[in-house]
């Protein structure tokens, strides 16, 4: 890395979902006020930059990902004067602002929309992805939804007997992208954020924003159809060019495809995205073999141009204290140790709103679920303070909070973790003065330890002649294992039970169950 690090290499990028992170006025629903006030948090924590996940007018199908206005705020959320103020709070708190950017569809209330569907001959009826039937009354093609409760990705429109495309719910209908008019308009929707001050985009469901334009079938066909198609490398050059025209800006892509060559092709020429969001990583199980493999085929494939990032929670899977727990009990543990993973890797880590607190699922009962797609557990409402001292909102909320609360709220909260020096937001906030204190840990190179097996995940980064040792033992037997050559010895530096700070190694290690340490290493 010729030059220092951008702001979107060095530390962590903390997602934030508004509905659910803290609520100013009482309705139950966080918004940008109730982040704004809530700033603090994340600058003790040590973000470096904050994602928000969609606060732009939307009727809420999906949650915010249905836009029908992508230059206003949605009321819920706040005003644009909201937004400002929240753009300002945290920058003055040197934390950039990422937003989300939906460009693969827009909610059915949009007003490009309704035009569209409003005649055939409305000048915006190619701004969408209308067509014909199979002439057997069923839909143009086998194209289903991302969704599987949707079924197929087709709704037929009575009023203009013609079948619409809709990757996800039928109210959020595809733009057709290979509409250059639909391709200027949404490049002038990120220039209106740009201009405001933002420092980047996440960029929604990337594998849809590129379909074959002639919807051939997916089934008995080579490759996919409906996603991924040739022109998403032109369309995303397209969106980068546009924040090129603005200084320091970066653009972070879902790319939910299980296909680590596809990932680096976004990065590996520079002129797409800066990172890319792994779901090949995301998706693996609580596997120390899974994980070094998967990490040594990025860095195998990718350029020295495409720099990683790392995520295991978001707003659309379950949490990994939930996920990773497998009735062993040892979800709590596995969470601290997958931060220590997550930080001490070469990239960019992504943590999601509450991983700080290692929170797990929330129980859903059958009349709280309003998600299509299973995902209320992971979008629990943030406890801030313990119940008894400001009700049962947990200084979320004074209202009653749109979903239900993590059932260990009571313990497990902000405020009580915050005094806790054992406590997993401890453990967070001290991985995050970590890396800023140790170049190896942000910016140095990585070095997989071979020898390491048996639910056994080591690896080495170095800066200069600083060398950190960290080793995870992701099993349920207690593991020893050599420091990475002989005449090593070393310190450790923290560990994810906290109770080895200091603790000298040589020669061996001994790693409890689903347990992290970081060792410095005595210079060769
Ligand atoms: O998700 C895109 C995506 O690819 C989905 O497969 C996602 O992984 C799925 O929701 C799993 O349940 C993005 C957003 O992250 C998601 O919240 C939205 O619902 C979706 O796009 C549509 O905008």
């Amino acid at each position: 890395m010729t030059h220092g690090p951008s702001w979107w290499q060095r530390g962590a990028i903390y997602q934030i979902y508004p509905r659910s992170f803290a609520d100013s006025d009482g309705d139950g629903v966080g918004d940008l006020p109730g982040i704004t006030s809530r700033l603090e948090h994340l600058a003790e924590l040590g973000a470096e930059a904050i994602w928000l996940s969609p606060f732009y007018r939307s009727p809420m199908a999906d949650f915010g990902y249905d836009v029908a206005d992508y230059l206003d705020v949605d009321p819920a959320f706040g005003t644009l004067d909201d937004f400002d103020r929240l753009l300002e709070e945290a920058h003055a708190r040197r934390i950039r602002v990422v937003v989300d950017w939906v460009p693969n569809h827009s909610s059915d209330r949009h007003a490009w929309f309704v035009e569209s569907r409003s005649s055939r001959d409305n000048p915006r009826r190619d701004w969408y992805v209308w067509h014909d039937g199979d002439g057997n009354g069923g839909p143009p093609n086998d194209w289903m939804s991302e969704f599987p409760a949707v079924g197929r990705a087709w709704s037929f429109d009575d009023a203009t007997e013609q079948w619409y495309l809709h990757s996800f719910m039928a109210e959020q209908p595809d733009l057709n992208w290979d509409n250059p008019e639909v391709e200027a308009a949404m490049h002038d929707t990120l220039r209106f954020w740009l201009d405001r001050g933002v420092d980047g985009f996440r960029v929604d469901a990337l594998q849809r924003l590129a379909h074959d334009p002639l919807l051939r079938p997916n089934a008995g066909a080579a490759r996919r159809h409906d996603q991924d198609w040739d022109t998403m490398h032109d369309r995303l050059r397209g969106i980068r060019r546009v924040a090129e025209e603005y200084e320091d800006r970066m653009l972070v892509g879902e790319v939910a495809l299980q296909d680590m060559h596809r990932v680096v092709s976004f990065l590996n020429n520079g002129d797409q995205l800066h990172l890319a969001h792994n779901f090949v990583f995301c998706e693996l199980e609580w596997d120390a073999d899974a994980f070094r493999v998967s990490i040594d085929d990025f860095e195998a494939l990718a350029s020295d141009r495409a720099w990683p990032a790392w995520f295991l929670e978001n707003h659309d899977r379950p949490r990994v204290a939930s996920r990773f727990d497998d009735g062993t009990g040892q979800g709590a543990a596995r969470a601290r140790a997958a931060l220590l993973m997550l930080y001490a890797l070469r990239g960019t880590p992504f943590v999601y709103q509450g991983e700080e607190l290692g929170l797990p699922d929330a129980e859903i009962p059958p009349d709280r679920v309003v998600d299509v797609d299973g995902r209320d557990p992971e979008r629990a409402p943030i406890p801030w303070r313990p119940p008894s001292a400001v009700g049962p909102g947990a200084g979320f909320t004074t209202g009653e909070p749109w979903l239900p609360l993590s059932p260990d709220h009571r313990e497990r909260n902000v405020a009580l973790m915050a005094q806790d020096p054992a406590s997993i937001l401890t453990l967070h906030r001290r991985l995050i003065a970590f890396r800023r204190r140790h170049p190896a840990l942000s910016v140095g190179s990585y070095h997989p330890v071979i020898e390491a097996h048996n639910d056994l995940f080591a690896y080495e980064r170095r800066h200069r002649d600083e060398r950190l040792f960290i080793a995870l033992n992701l099993g349920h037997e207690p593991r020893r294992l050599p420091l990475p050559d002989e005449t090593a010895r070393g310190r450790i530096l923290l560990s994810t039970t906290g109770d080895r700070d200091d603790e000298a190694a040589d020669e061996s290690l001994s790693l409890r169950p689903d347990e992290g340490v970081i060792v410095l290493l005595d210079p060769r």
